[in-house]
């Protein structure tokens, strides 16, 4: 690479989508990396994780070459910094020989189903996240991954009562009077916001954070809201009782463009104050004073987040809540409305990316059946579990997993099955990363995966309305490739000869813009391309005044609606057939404080993310470590369950239900009220123990969409002994 600055973008799974400017010696190596100053959200800083990523590119850890396990080493957890000692190197050729040989004879044996991709978000970037690598197990006729672990509830929530996965616009919220952070950690996991939100608060705006753990927003918010976990139906059904019992509802607008009012009103008649206090543990003048200000302040705006869709209620609570501008109008004022994402903005040909059409060549001739990841314990443990897929007659047991872009030994629900599974003698598995995860540990053959300085990719965000190119800053470290590479390659091994398997990335940027085909293009892409990108410095806007939604931007002011009556949905008849509540309602979680199970398991545990970590990622970097101390290891709980359990601060417990016991050391910090604990997400190998906190998470689903429930947890905590 020519000396000089690049620009990149954080590929991290994060709303923000930093522009990154990456300066490059005249030797090749990146000495520095900072926020883009020209990106209008971003605009220059990077979060402390990030500003760190050199440690990460330079790891002395890093993965650089591939490598299979020796023979006769069984599968476990390895200690951090003897993984090697398993595994041999070996060249490339010989590891896509082995890995195109083994997946032929899993496919020939036991037919190509038994083959499970598993990827998640390690990259966000377009191609990385999810174009060659679909193409390929389209084609070989492998099973198809339901990738529900993150925010697949909440989007259908979403889509059901708007019909689009759009969102108050990030650069509007200066204009609004009221920011409500409803499960929303800005400060942790979406820190391009907070500049917004605090010029909104010089501007007289008032943050009210909604969240049953203090996190650092809610600690500098005017208003924090500690809600029971699980609640939140209740509580926006219960704001919507009072917003309509004195009529501060917005007739006109609901009148125009909503449908289903009068079977809302009927229904949310029976959430009365008392009663959601009862349930939610907020006050009956709190939730009068927050329905009030709610839905007399103007602007008002909620940016709800994820936090609240991952228990068993949450699509509900998500789709209740999603209801609340629709019923005061608070899209027709600029700085109003709510954002949950803005992903549904980036209309991608996905079709071109990821080729579906591919699994009519593949020796299936169909479409594969379709695995839910949050299911993977059982998946890889249970034969005939209708985790294998819909059909009882078609569920053929895995025999190849491929990991990449994700670590689910750490990340997934229900650890012990999933480890379970990952030992498994006989399960194949292939896991491309660029460190010696969790789930690596459980690899037959491992491959070196690049970084977002060692490829070029294109990305969206579900954060801001800008698509960036990122170029590729740097050499590939060691042998390490990326996503594309390894699934063109390990294409041409199987002997699938379309010709899509030899596109290179600049070609899949093509498809993606649809550039190659002008007139085919999305209006919201309308013109933009590779060249355009480069000439606006890497970013730009999406082409909204193409639909006259541009000035300003306010995407559900009018309809008509993408959704099936072409209104604003409270009662939704295409849940209703799918056997769904065709309005939300409150339903306890199994687990919680409002069900029987709390008699053996009393208190709601908060499996929650690290301000300094992303997910599973980083956990590793002693800088990121050094960042995140203060809740390494850490269980955060209240003085009264402490006291009541004879714990002190600095003790260890024992953090324990049905499906395992984790090791922590009790912190007593006021961030968690009576009957509920957290702890934070982190490698497997660097918890007392070697397990982490989703030893103790269950794979229920939730009510939409097949999510996991990491927030509906039930656990005991004692001192340890
Ligand atoms: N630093 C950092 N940033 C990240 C990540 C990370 O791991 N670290 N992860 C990235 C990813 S993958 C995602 S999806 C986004 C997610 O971003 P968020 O959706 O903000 O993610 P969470 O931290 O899961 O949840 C947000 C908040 O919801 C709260 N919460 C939990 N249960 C409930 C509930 O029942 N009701 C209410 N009202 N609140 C509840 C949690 O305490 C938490 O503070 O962040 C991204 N950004
Ligand atoms: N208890 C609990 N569990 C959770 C959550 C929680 O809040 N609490 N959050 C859930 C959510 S929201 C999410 S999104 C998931 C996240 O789950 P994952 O997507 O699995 O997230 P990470 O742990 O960040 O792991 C991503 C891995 O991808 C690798 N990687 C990065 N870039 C590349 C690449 O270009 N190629 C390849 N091959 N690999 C790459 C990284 O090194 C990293 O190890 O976790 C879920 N699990
Ligand atoms: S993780 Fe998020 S905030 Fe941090 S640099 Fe990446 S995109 Fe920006
Ligand atoms: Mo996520």
């Amino acid at each position: 690479m020519p000396p000089g600055t690049v620009h990149a973008v954080c590929s991290l799974d994060c709303p923000d989508s930093c522009g990154v400017l990456v300066t490059i010696d005249d030797t090749g190596r990146a000495t520095r990396l900072r926020g883009d100053p020209s990106h209008p959200v971003t605009r220059g800083f990077l979060c402390g994780k990030v500003a760190k990523y050199l440690d990460r590119v330079y790891s002395p850890d890093r993965l650089l070459y591939p490598m299979r396990r020796r023979a006769g080493v069984p599968k476990t957890a390895l200690p951090h910094g003897r993984e090697s000692e398993s595994f041999e190197r070996i060249s490339w050729d010989e590891a896509l020989d082995t890995i195109s040989s083994r997946l032929a004879a899993v496919a020939r044996d036991h037919g190509p189903e038994s083959i499970l991709p598993y990827s998640y978000a390690g990259t966000v970037g377009v191609l990385g996240y999810g174009s060659m690598d679909r193409r390929f197990f389209h084609r070989l006729g492998a099973s198809q991954l339901d990738r529900t672990i993150c925010s697949e509830t909440g989007g259908q929530a979403i889509i059901s009562v708007y019909g689009r996965k759009l969102g108050t616009d990030p650069e509007a919220f200066p204009h609004a009077r009221l920011i409500i952070a409803w499960a929303a950690n800005i400060h942790g996991n979406n820190i391009h916001l907070w500049p917004f939100v605090e010029e909104a608060r010089r501007n007289g705006a008032k943050l009210v954070v909604i969240d049953p753990y203090a996190t650092r927003t809610a600690r500098a918010a005017d208003w924090h809201i500690p809600i029971n976990p699980g609640t939140d139906s209740a509580l926006a059904l219960g704001l919507m009782h009072i917003i309509v019992r004195d009529g501060l509802y917005d007739r006109d607008y609901v009148a125009r463009w909503t449908c289903g009012f009068d079977q809302l009103r009927e229904h949310i008649a029976e959430y009365t104050p008392d009663c959601v206090s009862a349930l939610t543990g907020i006050s009956v003048p709190d939730i009068e004073r927050l329905a009030h200000d709610y839905a007399t302040t103007t602007p008002a705006v909620i940016r709800l987040n994820y936090g609240v869709q991952r228990s068993d209620n949450g699509g509900a609570a998500t789709r209740a809540i999603c209801m609340l501008p629709a019923l005061t109008g608070a899209w027709k004022h600029y700085g109003g409305g709510l954002q949950l994402s803005t992903s549904g903005a980036f209309k991608w040909d996905k079709a071109a990316l990821e080729r579906p059409d591919l699994a009519e060549a593949s020796p299936l001739g169909r479409e594969a059946r379709i695995v839910n990841m949050s299911l993977l314990g059982e998946a890889l443990t249970e034969p005939d579990s209708p985790a294998l897929g819909s059909d009882p007659s078609n569920r053929p047991a895995v025999h190849a997993l491929f990991v990449y872009n994700s670590n689910p030994a750490a990340i997934a629900p229900d650890q012990a099955a999933v480890l379970r599974g990952l030992s498994r003698p006989g399960l194949f598995t292939v896991v491309h990363e660029q460190f010696f995860t969790d789930t690596a540990d459980y690899a037959d053959i491992l491959l070196p995966a690049t970084t977002f300085f060692e490829q070029k990719d294109i990305q969206g965000a579900y954060g801001h309305y800008y698509v960036q190119l990122s170029e590729q800053a740097i050499a590939p470290l060691g042998e390490a490739r990326s996503n594309v590479w390894l699934f063109s390659e390990l294409a041409q091994r199987m002997g699938f000869t379309e010709p899509c398997f030899r596109d290179t990335p600049d070609d899949l940027i093509a498809q993606a813009l649809r550039s190659n085909e002008p007139d085919k293009q999305h209006p919201w892409l309308a013109g933009i391309t590779p060249e355009t990108l480069q000439a606006a410095g890497g970013a730009q806007r999406l082409r909204f005044e193409e639909e006259q939604i541009n000035q300003p931007f306010l995407p559900f002011a009018e309809g008509p609606f993408a959704t099936p009556s072409g209104r604003i949905e409270f009662y939704s008849a295409t849940l209703e057939a799918q056997g769904i509540d065709p309005l939300p309602s409150f339903r306890p979680a199994p687990e919680s404080r409002h069900t029987s199970e709390r008699e053996r398991y009393p208190l709601e545990f908060l499996p929650r993310k690290a301000d300094n970590y992303m997910n599973s990622t980083f956990s590793n970097l002693p800088a990121h470590r050094a960042m995140e101390s203060a809740y390494n290891g850490v269980l955060e709980i209240h003085a009264d369950d402490a006291t009541a359990r004879g714990i002190s601060d600095g003790d260890t417990v024992d953090v324990f239900n049905d499906r395992g016991s984790i090791a922590l050391r009790a912190h007593v910090n006021g961030s968690v009220r009576p009957g509920v604990v957290a702890a934070r997400l982190n490698w497997n190998k660097f918890s007392a123990g070697g397990h982490n906190v989703n030893l103790l998470t269950s794979q229920r689903l939730n009510d939409l969409g097949g999510g996991p429930v990491f927030y509906s947890t039930l656990v005991d905590v004692r001192k340890s002994s």
